[in-house]
């Protein structure tokens, strides 16, 4: 008793304090309610390897998605939005720890079965927002690790998203096409049956289990490389599997899946302020979209679950509308890298594509240091409060710690996180004055237009996937006010310039 009365009482004072503090005071409206004079809520809403093209505010002409458009319309669009990083892991580790991902060494495309790569003590967003009295979840792929190696998946998972800010979690463990292949909500695997426990290996199969090389005849989904493991669903995965047949996922009902837990989330949490990271599976491989989005977008299942993706969108938004949120709620839109056609499944993706460019216009894609490995859609839409616009400040999604925390009136101080909120708010046009990113442990600085990629060593380009890496023995150096696709490699040209950037780089590494 004791203990609520004081809960309560903390909970007054953070809400006073962040009345005082916030900038950004909640306008009154017809709905005027209780919910109207809370503080806002937050969503993210993160897309998984969509590439800067592949929308049709973006530019895209062979897919039309409205719905994300009319969150770029209604908001505010960047032109330099960036993801950390050229692959998932780091990217969502930099997102939510405001960390650079090269700073951890761990940081790096994760297995299904690895430890969680956030400790504990460190600080993350939801911890932050909880802080001054947010409900907090996560809703979808994690891809950050879970326990602290060896993981037992019949028993309450720990560490896990719960344990570094999230009070709610419904996840993908890893990837779709990672094992395994099921739901975990709050540490504990869905719709476990205890008589059929779920055992994982990423080193070696389970005695007498088929794989896509064992029994070929098995698979709907032929894999091109990798992904020839376990086969769930008819779609052979990464890592081995066994048992826990009753808990796994339905691939064609996850958006749908999703989506219900994101709506079911507003409308059991819209009395108090919540932050949702709702953390979408599309358009990553496996590309399997529910049938009523089949054939949609004639692009084969990219282009599809791309639709399929801007449709939940569409209706995520209606819920937030409906539950009378809408104007209160802060929306981030984003990806965790650029677009990949051929993932390592044969889907039509690189055959069906058309005229259609995710890259739109850049060059590279996810994997690569060049700009569409890392410059992703990015936009920022709170109704009635962003001034609709397109922004060129460059922004990164490793600000967001620092710049909510501004949102919400604590100063968070962090190495790498930058306070954007005037840029993420449209206040201003600029942003950052310098970015490292990252693909596959390299990096590579970004100076206002200009970008420096170091000398390392490794293949230009990774053939399996059809990407130029952005690896070579030389130094490079970019203009991208004048060349946007990264053609023109000015370092002989203008050493002065690739000497400056160098500089810098070596001093923000440090
Ligand atoms: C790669 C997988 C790729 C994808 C990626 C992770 C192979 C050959 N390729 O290792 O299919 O799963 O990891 O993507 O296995 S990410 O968007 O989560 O970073
Ligand atoms: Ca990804």
């Amino acid at each position: 008793m004791k203990r609520s009365i004081i809960s309560y009482y903390i909970f007054i004072i953070t809400t006073l304090v962040f009345n005082f503090s916030c900038r950004h005071k909640v306008k009154n409206s017809s709905l005027g309610s209780s919910i109207k004079s809370q503080k806002p809520n937050i969503v993210i809403i993160y897309l998984d390897d969509l590439g800067y093209g592949d929308l049709s505010s973006y530019g895209a002409t062979e897919l039309k998605t409205p719905n994300i458009d009319a969150l770029a319309s209604g908001g505010l669009k960047f032109t330099n939005g960036y993801a950390s990083s050229a692959t998932c892991t780091p990217s969502r580790y930099a997102l939510l720890t405001g960390v650079y991902p090269w700073r951890n060494k761990d940081a790096k495309i994760l297995p299904g079965d690895a430890p969680l790569l956030i400790s504990t003590e460190q600080q993350t967003l939801p911890k932050m927002l909880s802080k001054v009295g947010y409900q907090t979840a996560i809703i979808g792929k994690w891809h950050l690790g879970l326990g602290s190696g060896n993981v037992n998946w019949n028993e309450t998972i720990k560490p896990s998203p719960n344990e570094v800010g999230f009070d709610e979690s419904y996840i993908l463990a890893a990837t779709q096409d990672r094992v395994p292949t099921v739901y975990i909500e709050n540490g504990n695997v869905v719709n476990l049956d205890k008589n059929d426990p779920i055992e994982v290996n990423y080193k070696k199969n389970f005695k007498g289990q088929p794989t896509a090389k064992s029994n070929p005849e098995m698979v709907t989904m032929k894999w091109h490389h990798g992904h020839n493991n376990s086969i769930v669903n008819g779609i052979p995965r990464i890592g081995y599997m066994k048992g826990g047949e009753a808990a796994k996922w339905s691939d064609i009902d996850m958006a749908d899946h999703f989506l219900d837990k994101a709506q079911n989330y507003v409308k059991s949490h819209k009395e108090k302020p919540f932050f949702l990271y709702y953390a979408m599976q599309q358009p990553h491989v496996p590309r399997t979209p529910h049938p009523r989005f089949v054939g949609k977008s004639g692009m084969g299942p990219r282009g599809d679950v791309i639709l399929e993706a801007d449709w939940m969108i569409g209706e995520f938004m209606k819920t937030l509308n409906e539950e009378g949120v809408l104007e209160n709620t802060l929306i981030i839109f984003s990806s965790d890298n650029g677009p990949v056609l051929n993932d390592g499944y044969y889907d039509d993706a690189v055959e069906k594509l058309g005229n259609h460019d995710p890259k739109g216009g850049l060059r590279g894609g996810k994997y690569s240091l060049f700009e569409a490995g890392t410059r992703v859609p990015f936009i920022t839409y709170w109704k009635d409060h962003i001034k609709p616009g397109v922004s060129d400040a460059i922004v990164c999604q490793i600000d967001l710690l620092a710049s909510l925390g501004k949102f919400v009136g604590i100063d968070e101080k962090t190495t790498d996180s930058k306070d954007l909120l005037t840029s993420l708010l449209g206040e201003t046009k600029k942003g950052r004055d310098h970015l490292i990113i990252e693909a596959k442990s390299n990096t590579a600085l970004r100076s206002g237009n200009w970008i420096m990629i170091p000398p390392y060593k490794g293949k230009a380009m990774n053939k399996k996937v059809g990407t130029e890496t952005g690896v070579s023995q030389e130094y490079k150096l970019f203009n991208l006010s004048e060349d946007i696709g990264q053609k023109h490699n000015l370092a002989k040209e203008n050493p002065k310039k690739l000497q400056e950037l160098i500089q810098t780089f070596n001093k923000l590494k440090k």
